[in-house]
């Protein structure tokens, strides 16, 4: 497809980048251009120091279809989806699991396939109640990709994740708050300034200790307690160590609110 439109819209407000997926007229479906517009721009936000939260959101009514099923079928048989799956998805959900900063996918409208992969995604869900998701792969006979089959059963339990898999059910925004798919649901028509708002609270926490955070927990979905518990051990001495808790303790003496957002 030919746009004049760049396929990745980047605004940075108040420390928290906001990456707006841009092909609205196919409820943001994914191409090659996008998705790695979309993971060099989280390799940016790693180094970029003005940047403390980064949402991902959609533009238009959609957050994202998945793969863009157009192109596929414009690859006909030769399309190669593991190599596909390697060069783009993979990457792409290991930089937002990789980020030493909080991610925060923000759903607006309905996320399907590796969309919706990508909306489980996140540090933090915030959804939209026009916000659904639908694990729509078995609809044209495909395994979920870009790590459904990881996120949905640690949060729904594998039998679940199977039943909405196996019928491709949409979950809408009521439903996705009761099943844990996401952390808050917001007006529609108040949504962005609310996730910026959000963003901007998160942004004013510790950075250090959430960046050690992150990395603590995903380390704990893979190993047993007493690993955890030594990593934690580790991690503990990198935050103590830092200006932050030496500015926490500060306030706390001095009954003030901790001003992490300047170190
Ligand atoms: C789309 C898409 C789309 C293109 C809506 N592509 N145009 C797979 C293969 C290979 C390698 C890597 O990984 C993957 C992973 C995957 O993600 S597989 C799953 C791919 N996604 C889908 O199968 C979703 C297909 N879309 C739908 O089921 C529906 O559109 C949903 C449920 C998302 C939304 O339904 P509605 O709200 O009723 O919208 P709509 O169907 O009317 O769509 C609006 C437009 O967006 C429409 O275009 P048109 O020109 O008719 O207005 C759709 O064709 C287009 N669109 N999804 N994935």
């Amino acid at each position: 497809m030919t746009t004049t439109q760049p396929v990745l819209l980047q605004n940075l407000n108040n420390a928290v980048l906001t990456l707006s997926l841009n092909r609205p007229e196919r409820l943001n479906a994914a191409n090659d251009e996008l998705l790695h517009a979309l993971t060099n721009a989280l390799k940016r936000a790693e180094a970029d120091a003005a940047v403390r939260v980064v949402v991902i959101t959609g533009a238009g009514r959609g957050f994202c279809a998945g793969q863009d099923l157009a192109e596929v079928q414009a690859g006909g048989a030769q399309t190669n989806f593991s190599e596909h799956l390697r060069r783009t998805y993979i990457p792409l959900i290991g930089a937002i699991r990789g980020l030493l900063k909080p991610v925060i996918t923000a759903v607006n409208g309905v996320a399907a396939g590796a969309g919706a992969s990508l909306a489980l995604s996140g540090d933090i869900r915030l959804w939209s109640e026009n916000a659904s998701l639908v694990e729509v792969f078995s609809n044209i006979a495909l395994v979920p990709d870009a790590g459904s089959t990881w996120f949905l059963p640690r949060l729904v339990g594998a039998s679940r994740a199977f039943e909405l898999m196996a019928f491709a059910e949409k979950v809408n925004a009521e439903m996705g708050l009761k099943m844990g798919l996401c952390e808050q649901v917001f007006s529609a028509e108040t949504f962005a300034a609310d996730v910026q708002a959000y963003a901007e609270r998160l942004a004013s926490r510790p950075l250090n200790a959430l960046s050690l955070t992150k990395q603590a927990l995903n380390f704990a979905q893979g190993n047993s307690l007493d690993a955890a518990l030594d990593f934690e051990a580790v991690l503990q001495q990198r935050a103590g160590d830092h200006p932050e808790h030496a500015e926490g303790l500060r306030a706390f003496a001095e009954k003030r609110k901790p001003e992490f957002g300047k170190l």
